[in-house]
């Protein structure tokens, strides 16, 4: 199976390119940190001896993604699983205090990053009448938490999004499968609070949060059913988080 990933450089995107590969499966790997893009791909083909292939690329850049589209039409044909995975949060702040250069960079990015590498690559898989995209919503993308907004509106795209090149696609035997998290450790706190390590180690205190290898894996068994199966929809939390809102500790527990 040949994969592409978008936001490879780490935690989900970095994880399921290692369960593919683990597995014998041939990545690339796309993201905006070149160098941590070069160390994967030395360390999965030294590892699991599989065809890596990288490729700096920021989804924001449409120029970028048409390049990306001819090479991989050159090196590959058509992908058989892409996976849009790229995507921020910035910030917690009610709706009159919101940044709006951060909702710019999420509306960009979350939103029009997976429509631009959707709408390149997906005709690729269209001539190959197969294919299977899979889309990392969230949590956010179900129901709307305070002060998350802007974030949560560009979820709630992706979910909207997927629901729609479902029907849009379904003539040409492409799956279309969206996976929503709900809080996983990975880099995604440390970003949205600005490299405040404090902050961002605060949000997952108190419980263990799904972790990225249980999202990779998620990943790797709806990648890996049979032709005639897909799942559509999937919300995956961790037992603490019942949804976007409703989360719990491990004291209360406890003590419940
Ligand atoms: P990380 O911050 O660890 O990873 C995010 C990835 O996205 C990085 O590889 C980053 O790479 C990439 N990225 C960000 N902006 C761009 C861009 N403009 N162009 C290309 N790549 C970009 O967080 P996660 O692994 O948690 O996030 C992955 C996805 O999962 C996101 O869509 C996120 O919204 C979603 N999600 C996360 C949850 C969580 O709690 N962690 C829960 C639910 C969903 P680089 O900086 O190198 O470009
Ligand atoms: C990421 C999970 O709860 O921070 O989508 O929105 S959350």
């Amino acid at each position: 199976m040949k994969i592409f990933i978008t936001g490879a450089t780490s935690g989900i995107g970095a994880a399921a390119a290692r369960i593919f590969a683990e597995n014998g499966h041939q990545i690339w790997l796309t993201g905006r940190r070149a160098d941590r893009l070069a160390e994967m791909q030395e360390i999965l083909k030294k590892d699991f001896g599989v065809e890596v292939l990288s490729t700096t690329l920021d989804v924001r850049d449409l120029d970028a993604v048409k390049q990306v589209r001819d090479e991989i039409e050159k090196q590959w044909g058509a992908p058989d699983v892409i996976l849009n995975n790229a995507g921020l949060a910035l910030g917690l702040n009610t709706i009159d205090e919101g940044d709006i250069e951060e909702w710019d960079t999420m509306i960009d990015t979350n939103i029009k990053g997976l429509l631009y590498i959707t709408r390149l690559l997906s005709p690729l898989m269209k001539d190959q009448k197969k294919g299977h995209i899979i889309n990392i919503g969230s949590t956010a993308g179900k129901i709307v938490y305070p002060n998350g907004n802007v974030y949560c509106a560009t979820k709630h795209a992706v979910d909207a999004l997927s629901e729609s090149m479902r029907i849009d696609l379904l003539n040409y035997n492409i799956k279309v499968t969206s996976i929503n998290p709900g809080m996983v450790d990975t880099e995604f706190s440390l970003v949205r609070f600005k490299g405040d390590e404090i902050r961002a180690g605060a949000t997952y205190l108190g419980f263990e949060p799904l972790h990225a290898a249980d999202i990779a894996a998620t990943i790797y068994y709806c990648a890996t059913l049979p032709p005639n199966v897909c799942i559509n929809d999937l919300t995956i939390t961790c037992t603490r988080q019942a949804n976007g809102i409703f989360k719990t500790t491990d004291e209360i527990v406890q003590n419940a």
